[in-house]
């Protein structure tokens, strides 16, 4: 797929957009069925990178409170409590520009505590260097994030201290070793439809493409670069999962971050345009998620199952 073939389908109209999205999402899914996963930030803060939207850099002064890796029985008493409450896949996040190796090795005893519980497990711990993703597959890591975020052109204007090359090769660590892909990119920091189309044609060209595709709006937080980014329709948010479902059928589509700030209307065209996974509970990261509670309501009027 090019840039210029996506751009094409984020030009079509509204309603032809949808149906072929939804024409894409019931070949290979349930409609009505949604997977809740639940995150955890397992390391928090004092993240050395500069990504302009990310309250966790220690660049800037967000009120995020810097916190050393958790303990294995935190860990695995917040994904008791997700699995409880019921999520069936649980993400755990490191704010680290990499995992150094003496990290990486107090990390994988958390996949298997997880993983005992029954959940799906997925780690977004940054930048992998060789031979890393090897020890993660081997723990039992099912996924592992690393979102390229933007286009190849924006991101210079996003992050400066890592470049998209560096993503792409530890995409290709994460998929030489087995593990599925999760990979996706943020929405409303000022990019242009050009760069979303990017994006996404990025996304869908990766061989092959991702299993799990998060889509995030970006969530605003004061302190950080972003915060004064203009507002984004957000329908151009719906016309971005669907030109990720059309793409990338098969993909988990997930309706990521910025929920909270999104009307319950436009998360119900995220639905009806292929998305099929959100996070639940009530925060993301360092960020604020809907009540589960209140997304429980959602799905019964909406008459969504969630995934078991
Ligand atoms: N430090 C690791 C890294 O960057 O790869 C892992 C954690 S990082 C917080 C994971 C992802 O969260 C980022 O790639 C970005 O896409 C997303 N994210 C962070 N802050 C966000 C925000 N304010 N709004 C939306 N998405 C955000
Ligand atoms: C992803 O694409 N979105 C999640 C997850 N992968 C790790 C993170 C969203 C973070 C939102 C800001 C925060 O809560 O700190
Ligand atoms: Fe660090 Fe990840 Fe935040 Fe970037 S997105 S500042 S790498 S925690």
């Amino acid at each position: 797929m090019t840039p210029k073939e996506v751009l094409a389908l984020f030009e079509l109209p509204f309603p032809e957009l949808l149906y072929r999205a939804q024409t894409a999402h019931r070949a290979h899914f349930d409609p009505a069925t949604v997977q809740l996963s639940t995150l955890l930030s397992v390391k928090t803060g004092g993240c050395p990178e500069d990504c302009a939207y990310c309250p966790q850099s220690r660049r800037y002064q967000t009120g995020v409170e810097d916190e050393a890796l958790l303990p294995v029985d935190e860990v695995l008493a917040a994904a008791r409590a997700a699995k409880e409450n019921g999520a069936t896949r649980f993400c755990m996040g490191a704010a680290w520009r990499g995992p150094k190796q003496a990290d990486l090795e107090k990390f994988i005893p958390f996949v298997a505590a997880v993983k005992g519980l029954g959940l799906e497990t997925c780690a977004t711990l940054g930048m992998l260097k060789a031979g890393q993703a090897e020890q993660l597959r081997d723990a039992g890591l099912d996924f592992y994030n690393h979102n390229l975020d933007t286009s190849p052109e924006f991101y210079g204007d996003i992050i400066t201290t890592r470049d998209y090359e560096d993503r792409l090769e530890t995409l290709g660590r994460v998929r030489a070793a087995g593990i599925k892909v999760c990979c996706g990119g943020i929405v409303g920091m000022g990019e242009s439809r050009r760069d979303r189309a990017a994006l996404i044609a990025q996304l869908a060209s990766l061989d092959p493409y991702p299993e799990s595709v998060p889509i995030n709006a970006l969530v605003k937080v004061e302190g950080t670069p972003l915060f004064d980014a203009p507002a984004l329709d957000e329908l151009e948010f719906v016309r971005t999962i669907a030109a990720a479902r059309i793409t990338m059928p098969k993909a988990w589509v997930r309706l990521s971050a910025g929920r909270e700030a999104m009307s319950e209307s436009t998360q119900a065209l995220c639905f009806l345009a292929g998305a099929n996974s959100i996070f639940y509970g009530e925060k993301l990261l360092t960020t604020g998620n809907p009540q589960a509670a209140r997304d429980r309501a959602l799905f019964q009027r909406l008459g969504l199952i969630p995934l078991q």
